[in-house]
């Protein structure tokens, strides 16, 4: 699977969303990555999901990869509108009966994606792999920017993408959490597909988001 980019709207310019979102859709990025939070599950809020919803409205080609922090994440795929084409990720460790939240996500016709947190081993996937599109691996705690890689991730990633092949299903392996310009290649390299870009990459200081995007682009192609 091709390398694709889904840069995190709760790093880009607060005051003027709609033309970054439409400058990422125009460079041809695959997925925008949108942070949902409770204050419960991680201690933190960030996008609401009035938001995430009306981000439906202004994209072209780029799909909404929507990461629900939150517990009982169900209570809030209407007010998102999860539909169609939405990656739609819920915590292992949020959700009391997983199965049915990811059957939830599928009867939207969107995409259930299984995340873990640092804390999580990868063998908890196991028991999901033939519901869902993808897992999220965490790799800094979830709640914030900025954070350095939480212990072990590459570990955790090489050994999600051997679970996913061991399985015989064509799963997408999404990587978020301190995605830099240092250590994507190696994200890459241990079989990640799918790139949350934050504020250690395509929106650190000093480079233009045309520039950051084709240069993150070389990195996990
Ligand atoms: C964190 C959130 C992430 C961040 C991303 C920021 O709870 O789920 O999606 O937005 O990690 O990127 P960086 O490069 O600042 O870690
Ligand atoms: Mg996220």
């Amino acid at each position: 699977m091709k390398g694709m980019l889904s840069p995190s709207l709760m790093c880009a310019d607060m005051l003027n969303l709609q033309s970054e979102i439409t400058i990422l859709d125009n460079l041809g990025v695959e997925y925008i990555h949108l942070d949902f939070m409770d204050g419960k599950f991680v201690p933190n809020i960030t996008l609401d999901a009035s938001l995430i919803k009306s981000v439906k409205s202004v994209l072209n080609n780029m799909k909404r990869d929507i990461h629900i922090m939150a517990f009982e994440p169900q209570n809030y795929f209407d007010r998102m509108e999860i539909g169609k084409d939405d990656i739609v990720s819920v915590h292992l460790e949020a959700c009391s009966d997983l199965h049915a939240v990811i059957e939830n996500i599928r009867s939207r016709n969107a995409r259930p994606f299984a995340a873990i947190s640092p804390d999580t081993p990868a063998y908890a996937l196991k028991d999901y792999l033939s519901e869902i599109d993808g897992v999220l691996v965490m790799t800094v705690y979830p709640g914030f920017a900025g954070q350095p890689i939480a212990k072990g991730s590459f570990e955790k990633i090489c050994e999600v993408r051997k679970i996913i092949d061991d399985s015989g299903k064509n799963l997408i392996l999404e990587v978020d959490g301190h995605v830099s310009w240092d250590l994507c290649k190696k994200m890459r390299d241990c079989g990640a597909d799918l790139f949350v870009a934050g504020s250690s990459s395509v929106y650190s200081k000093g480079m233009g988001i045309e520039e950051a995007v084709k240069k993150m682009r070389n990195l996990i192609s």
